[in-house]
C-alpha cells in the first residue's frame, strides 16, 4: 500500500487527505505521523524527500511523490469521484491561490509562534496580513464564480486554507465583511470529505 508522510496539523497534507477521501482512495493508502518541522531538518524523512517536507507519498513500487499538488494529480488519475483537474485553467489558477495563501499563513506562524521573539520582524507579520485580507477580498468578489462550477482541486485547496484559517488564524475573522464566501466555505465545510479530515493538535511524534 503507498504510505503518505502525514500530519493532521499541514494544510498540505488536508488538501491530499480530501482528495484520497473524494476519489474514493482514503482506505487505500496508510499514513505514517511525520513531524516535519521547518527549524529542524528531518533526517528520515529527508531519505526520501530532501526538501524534509510532508505531504511526501512512497508509492509501492518505491516511486515518491511529493508536493501536494503532485499528490492530488496522483489522486485524480488513479481513483473515482469528481474530476479535480479538468481542462479549465481556473481550477489549477484557484488551487494556486489557495496554496499561496496558506504559503502565506505558514511563515506567518513560523514568525509570530516560533521564532525567538527578539527575532520576530512586525514588518513581515504586516505584510502577511495584509496579503491575507486581499486574498479573501478577492475571494469574496469571486465567491459567485466558485459556487457557479464543479467540485474542482481549486475549491478543494480555497476551502482547505480558509479552514486552515479558522484552525490557526481565528483571530482575523476572514468571515466578516466576506458573507459569499462565508456562505460558500460553509458548504465545503459540510463535504464529507471535509469532515473527515479535521484538523488537530495531536502529540507530536519525536523527529527521527
Ligand atoms: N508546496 C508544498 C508545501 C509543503 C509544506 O511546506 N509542508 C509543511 C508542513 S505544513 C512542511 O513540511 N514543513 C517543513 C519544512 O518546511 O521544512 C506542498 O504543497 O506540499
Amino acid at each position: 500500500m503507498p504510505l503518505l508522510h502525514w500530519s493532521p496539523r499541514s494544510p498540505y497534507v488536508r488538501k491530499v487527505m480530501v482528495a484520497l477521501h473524494e476519489k474514493g482512495l482514503a482506505g487505500q493508502v496508510r499514513t505514517i505521523r511525520t513531524h516535519a518541522d521547518p527549524m529542524i531538518p528531518h533526517e528520515g524523512l529527508m531519505q526520501v524527500n530532501p526538501l524534509s517536507k510532508i505531504p511526501t507519498l512512497e508509492l509501492e513500487d518505491g516511486q515518491v511523490l511529493f508536493d501536494s499538488h503532485v499528490i492530488c494529480r496522483w489522486a485524480d488519475r488513479n481513483g473515482t469521484g469528481p474530476v479535480l483537474f479538468p481542462e479549465d485553467p481556473m481550477a489549477e489558477r484557484d488551487e494556486a491561490l489557495g496554496t499561496g495563501l496558506l504559503d502565506v499563513a505558514l511563515p506567518w506562524l513560523v514568525e509570530a509562534r516560533l521564532r525567538p521573539e527578539e527575532q520576530r520582524s512586525e514588518q513581515m507579520i504586516a505584510a502577511y496580513r495584509s496579503k491575507l485580507n486581499r486574498v479573501a477580498d478577492w475571494l469574496e468578489g469571486h465567491a459567485p464564480a466558485l459556487a457557479a462550477r464543479p467540485f474542482d482541486i481549486g475549491h478543494l485547496s480555497i476551502g482547505v486554507a480558509l479552514s486552515y484559517l479558522d484552525f490557526r488564524f481565528g483571530v482575523e475573522d476572514w468571515r466578516k465583511s466576506r458573507p459569499r464566501l462565508a456562505e460558500w466555505h460553509a458548504g465545503f465545510a459540510a463535504r464529507p470529505s471535509v469532515l473527515a479530515t479535521e484538523f488537530r493538535d495531536d502529540p507530536r511524534p519525536q523527529a527521527a
